[in-house]
């Protein structure tokens, strides 16, 4: 098989990549190593930035979000048990955020590339990646037990933190810290609060989220070798109310969890983001911690400039963009790793923290509440940083 650009992966990231390239007339084959229906399966992000929603409404993937998603601008923060308060990213950084789950996002994208023609090749196993710095480089996979290659000019690795795409890239540098704490998510099919609240709490961290009028999804700090197993719905809710202001817990509506599971948390940058004609983007590059919820919207940001840049490639010839790809993505990519970092520091309890740490931390949420400079600081990162033209 032949291409223009070979994209490894088709989560958010390959799927939104594939579509505005088909749209630039630029052709694409995608490889994605499970199937349609365990993509379409997976319950992750729920917040899309501004920059990102625009996105997706200029790949003509943006009504149903319009349509169904909730659009936000105030956030709330609740510390020392009764404290709340909320900063509000439209007065401080005139934006607005979306409350639209990630798994809508790639349904959407996935039937626009239906409708597009572009071939995804999934439950494609062995994925390699040859000689990318040659002119044609390639992709080898079994597909429907046939040996494939697939030879293109440009290889884009979206194959998240666990894909092959970034082994592929010698000298890596590679920059990671890991949090000693997972977070515990349900959805359940219960009326949600109006708005997004994250608490920091003796008990540990959570967090109020919804994904539609009648669909919640709320999270608690749990310890890193905890499994489902340890969390009953009686248990779960009890705790994520312990952790609340009373009268923020007496508001959530409790029900039976529709979906239950722990993920881990970790900050992690490769760099660089190219090799040769190899680029990475999305989690293939980077992994945050939800706390910001920057990890799908660091993907859109990404495929942002990587379209760009091979639109300008094909089109006129010019590698400008291509050439400074992994620097421009990579400046965003430090301040959101930055970001979330920073927050989830400030909101989570860590097994050796010391009373003077709790202390510290409310100190810090509490100059947050009483200052409008720290919360433009905090309104201005939480909306998303501009994209570089
Ligand atoms: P993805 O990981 O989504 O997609 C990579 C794709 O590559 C997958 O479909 C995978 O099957 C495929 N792939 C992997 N190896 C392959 C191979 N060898 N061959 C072919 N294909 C291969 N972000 C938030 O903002 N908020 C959240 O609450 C949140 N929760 C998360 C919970 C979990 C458990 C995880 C893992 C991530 C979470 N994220 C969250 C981050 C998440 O939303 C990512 O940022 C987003 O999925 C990034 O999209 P992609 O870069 O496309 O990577
Ligand atoms: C979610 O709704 O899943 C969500 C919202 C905000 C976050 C993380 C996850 O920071």
């Amino acid at each position: 098989m032949e291409t223009q650009v070979a994209i490894v992966g088709a989560g958010p990231a390959g799927s939104l990549l594939a579509l505005l390239l088909h749209q630039a007339g630029i052709e694409a084959i995608v490889v994605e190593r499970q199937s349609r229906d365990y993509v379409l399966a997976r319950i992750r992000a729920g917040v899309l930035e501004n920059g990102t929603a625009q996105v997706l409404r200029s790949a003509g993937v943006g009504d149903r979000m319009d349509a169904e998603g909730h659009v936000h601008t105030r956030t709330g923060i609740a510390y020392r048990s009764e404290e709340l308060f909320f900063f509000d990213i439209g007065t401080h950084a005139g934006s607005e955020f979306i409350a639209y789950g990630q798994t809508e996002v790639q349904l959407d994208l996935y039937e626009a590339l239906d409708a597009a023609g572009v071939t995804i090749l999934f439950e494609a196993d062995d994925v390699a990646i040859h000689d990318p710095t040659a002119d044609r480089p390639s992709i080898t996979c079994v597909h429907d037990g046939e040996a494939t290659r697939i030879e293109a000019d440009h290889i884009v690795g979206c194959d998240g933190f666990h894909g092959p795409s970034k082994g592929a890239i010698p000298h890596l540098r590679e920059y990671e810290k890991t949090y000693p704490f997972g977070w515990l998510g349900i959805l359940s099919e219960t009326p949600p609060l109006e708005h997004l609240i994250y608490a920091n709490s003796e008990r540990g961290f959570a967090l109020c989220s919804m994904r539609n009028p009648m669909l919640s999804r709320y999270y608690v700090q749990c310890p890193l070798e905890d499994s489902t197993d340890d969390w009953s719905d009686d248990r779960f809710w009890s705790e994520l109310t312990a952790r609340l202001p009373k009268h923020v817990g007496d508001e959530i509506v409790t029900g039976p969890s529709i979906e239950k599971s722990i993920a881990p948390l970790r900050s992690y940058v490769a760099e660089p983001m190219r090799h040769g004609n190899l680029f990475l983007a999305g989690d293939a590059a980077h992994i945050v911690p939800p706390t910001g919820a920057k990890g799908l919207n660091l993907a859109v940001s990404d495929v942002y400039y990587l379209t760009r840049a091979l639109t300008h490639h094909y089109r006129d010839g010019d590698d400008g963009y291509l050439d400074s790809y992994s620097d421009m993505a990579l400046r965003r990519v430090w301040a959101s790793v930055r970001f979330s970092w920073w927050l989830t520091a400030l909101l989570h309890r860590f097994p050796d923290q010391s009373e003077i740490d709790q202390r510290l931390q409310e100190a810090e949420l509490a100059l947050i509440q009483s200052s409008t400079t720290a919360q433009a600081l905090l309104s201005e990162q939480y909306a998303g940083l501009p994209f570089e033209d």
